[in-house]
């Protein structure tokens, strides 16, 4: 059994593995660069070591380091967290050689996965829709003309090694499609030595919307249901919420069973999530498997009641899996918005800098993970996410309220971060309505630009039409005096605190 977990990773998702690790008996050990000395997640731990510079290509990616630290402490698994080595197949298949057990899934399921044109070719043997398009690198620019005209414009040609919206390119005419596939090969070439590219029919305004699953080392595959992801800012997701507003239970145990059949399809063991993309009809497709726990897991966690790293450290001990698809069950709504340290009112500029003030929102249904405290300096190397504000509420309206409350309540000074930005999303009619695609905010600029324009005069208005409202609905004017107890409405109306802070 696992009694000691190096976790190779910073930040928050460091310090959400760790007090996994802290509930389970098992002692954690943080790892830390040159910038993150005085990092919360070094604090938290039982043990720390350095490994090297800011850069994390000189640190947290170097994999020698890491095993190193591990086999010093006598480390019996490494947690990666997201993102840096997380899937990465080599680290993983280098643990395993060093006697360490890598928390996540073979280095083959990485690998099948990671490769998107491999990825397309397993779920086509596994029975799991995928895009139309093709399942061979494109080599030759007629076969390319060849699939566009079966399947039609326009197109979107993709990287086999992207993944995550980088190294695509979107074709809408013919004479587009050769320099286009020109362009989307060197752009791949230079960002992952590898040229490979496919060709996918374009789903226009699609939703994003993925499948966890748990899977254990003795066959047995459950799904914890979707998570919406739709709202999203080059390729970054900002809310992620779930159930998904646009699902309907039918489609969802289709594409559960989908997700299911297809980590089945690469042996997988461990948290997956399966990326679908959705047109608003819900046909569905396979769009990529990302083969790490997620920024976005707590959402799942908290409607299914999952500590999803507890299953992960579980399933790394080879225990079979606790529970059967049955015993799960979506339970009221969650949602999840990302604090970055950006400043939403200057084109998301990062703003790394020392935290004067914190007060963390509290409350019924609030979880808030994050790792920056009062008089910490956010360093500029790594990603500019400081935290993750997580709501729960028994239905989606509700849910709504009360990110609202836990937003209101979030104050940090010393640096700019999205909180107002997060809190216009919660206003904006098409998220409140739900249905929204990943367009959300190129489609509703005016609702999430700062205070002091059109977004200001839309509250303005909603501000004079509760007034209005609370005027009619306000109990009639007492024209008779006679024992002088009944106050005034105006004086009503101040004590009404809601509308004191239209
Ligand atoms: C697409 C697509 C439309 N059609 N593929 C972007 C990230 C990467 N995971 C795949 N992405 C897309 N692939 C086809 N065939 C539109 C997107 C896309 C997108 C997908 C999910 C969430 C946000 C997005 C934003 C822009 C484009």
């Amino acid at each position: 059994m696992i009694k000691k977990i190096l976790v190779a990773n910073r930040g928050e998702i460091a310090i959400r593995v760790m007090r996994t690790c802290r509930e389970m008996g098992i002692e954690s050990v943080a790892v830390f660069s040159e910038a993150d000395r005085n990092s919360m997640h070094v604090r938290y731990a039982d043990e720390a070591y350095f490994i090297g510079p800011a850069a994390s290509a000189e640190s947290y990616l170097v994999v020698d380091k890491i095993i190193e630290v591990a086999k010093h402490c006598k480390a019996d698994a490494v947690h990666p967290g997201y993102g840096f080595l997380s899937e990465n197949a080599g680290f993983a298949d280098r643990c395993e050689q060093e006697g360490i057990i890598f928390i996540g899934p073979s280095s083959f399921a990485i690998n099948t996965m990671g490769d998107k044109i491999t990825a397309r070719k397993k779920m086509l043997g596994a029975g799991v829709p995928v895009v139309p398009g093709t399942s061979e690198p494109i080599m030759e620019i007629g076969k390319a003309f060849e699939v566009i005209r079966q399947i039609g414009l326009p197109v979107m040609v993709k990287a086999s090694a992207g993944g995550g919206g980088k190294g695509m390119r979107l074709i809408h005419e013919e004479s587009e499609i050769e320099s286009g596939i020109q362009a989307a090969k060197s752009e791949a070439l230079a960002a992952f030595g590898n040229d490979a590219v496919y060709i996918e029919k374009y789903i226009d305004s699609p939703h994003h919307i993925e499948f966890q699953i748990l899977a254990d080392k003795h066959g047995h595959c459950i799904h914890l249901f979707e998570r919406e992801c739709s709202v999203q800012r080059r390729h970054q997701k900002v809310v992620e919420e779930t159930p998904s507003p646009i699902m309907t239970p039918e489609v969802r145990k289709e594409m559960g069973a989908y997700a299911v059949a297809a980590a089945k399809a690469v042996n997988y063991s461990s948290a997956g999530t399966i990326e679908f993309i959705v047109d608003d009809t819900l046909n569905y497709y396979f769009l990529e498997m990302n083969t790490r726990l997620q920024v976005e897991h707590p959402i799942t966690e908290r409607v299914v009641g999952v500590d999803l790293v507890k299953e992960q450290i579980n399933i790394a001990n080879n225990l079979p899996l606790r529970f059967k698809q049955d015993d799960l069950k979506q339970n009221g709504h969650a949602i999840e918005v990302r604090i970055y340290a950006e400043d939403p009112d200057n084109n998301f500029m990062p703003s790394p800098g020392q935290v004067k003030h914190i007060t963390e929102p509290l409350g019924l249904g609030v979880r808030h993970d994050g790792y920056v405290y009062e008089g910490y300096t956010i360093p500029m190397y790594y990603d500019p996410m400081i935290s993750k504000l997580i709501v729960w509420a028994p239905s989606r309206p509700e849910a709504i309220e009360r990110m609202k409350r836990a937003l209101y309540a979030y104050k940090i000074t010393g640096i700019k971060t999205s909180i107002p930005f997060l809190s216009r999303i919660m206003n904006t009619p098409d998220f409140v309505k739900g249905g929204y695609n990943t367009h959300f905010i190129q489609n509703n600029k005016q609702y999430l630009k700062p205070n002091d324009t059109a977004s200001q005069r839309l509250r303005d208005v909603a501000a004079i039409t509760t007034f209005i409202d609370y005027l009619s609905k306000a109990e009639p004017k007492t024209t008779v005096s006679n024992n002088g107890s009944k106050a005034s409405n105006w004086k009503a109306f101040g004590r009404k605190k809601s509308l004191n802070r239209l």
